[in-house]
């Protein structure tokens, strides 16, 4: 486990519900380190892991990759970083990513940060970002909305029956849905 006193919010939302965006306002307000666990996949794949092609793959097909792997790079992350306050974005992803997480690291989420917003606004973000994603196809993006619906939403309804869930109505402008993260971060103010 990991033997470390840490905070953690989990950063959870479809595809393209503006996770990364306002992750990066937190960081830049509240002392957050982020770590998206896309973007540690992303850059196992671009260093020639073992597990590159794998990850490659599953990605295109929007499919979640094994829990041992992303929790391996998230662990790993945690430890070689100083902060003790970590927004983990895009995970856990469903409901075995989310009691493997538990169990290996015993870790418990301070809070659960949700955006919501729908898939008709997600879907024209997606098509316009333009930053060379190998998801960011129709094709792909149409299996990532199904398997947010399908794997992801439950892990949100289970934090929810736990009173861990802060929502958001992601659909607003950029500035406008950082107001109200602000308001939820604020106990964290320096
Ligand atoms: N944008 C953002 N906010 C906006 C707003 N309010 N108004 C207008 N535009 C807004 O935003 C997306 C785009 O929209 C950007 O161009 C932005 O400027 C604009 P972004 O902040 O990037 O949204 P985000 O929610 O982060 O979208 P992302 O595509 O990263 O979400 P996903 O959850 O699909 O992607 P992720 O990287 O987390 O995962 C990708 C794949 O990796 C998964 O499908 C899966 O195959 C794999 N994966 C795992 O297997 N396990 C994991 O644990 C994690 C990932
Ligand atoms: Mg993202």
């Amino acid at each position: 486990f990991i033997d470390k006193k840490v905070t953690v919010v989990f950063v959870l939302g479809g595809p393209g519900s503006g996770k990364g965006t306002q992750c990066a306002n937190i960081v830049e307000h509240f002392g957050f380190t982020h770590l998206s666990a896309g973007d540690l996949l992303r850059a196992e794949i671009k260093s020639g892991s073992e597990n590159g092609t794998m990850i490659q793959n599953m990605i295109k097909e929007g499919k979640i990759v094994p829990s041992e792997v992303t929790i391996k790079l998230l662990q790993k992350a945690i430890l070689d970083t100083a902060n003790d306050k970590f927004l983990i974005d895009g995970f856990p992803r469903n409901e075995e990513n989310r009691a493997a997480f538990e169990n290996v690291t015993k870790i418990e989420p301070e809070f659960v940060l949700f955006f919501e917003c729908s898939e008709e606004e997600m879907e024209r973000r997606l098509l316009n970002r333009n930053q060379g994603r190998d998801d960011d196809n129709i094709e792909t993006i149409r299996k990532r909305f199904k398997v947010f619906m399908e794997s992801s939403v439950p892990v949100v309804e289970y934090y929810n029956s736990k009173g861990k869930v802060r929502k958001i109505d992601a659909a607003r402008p950029i500035d406008e849905v950082f107001d109200a993260v602000k308001g939820i971060f604020s106990q964290f103010s320096k």
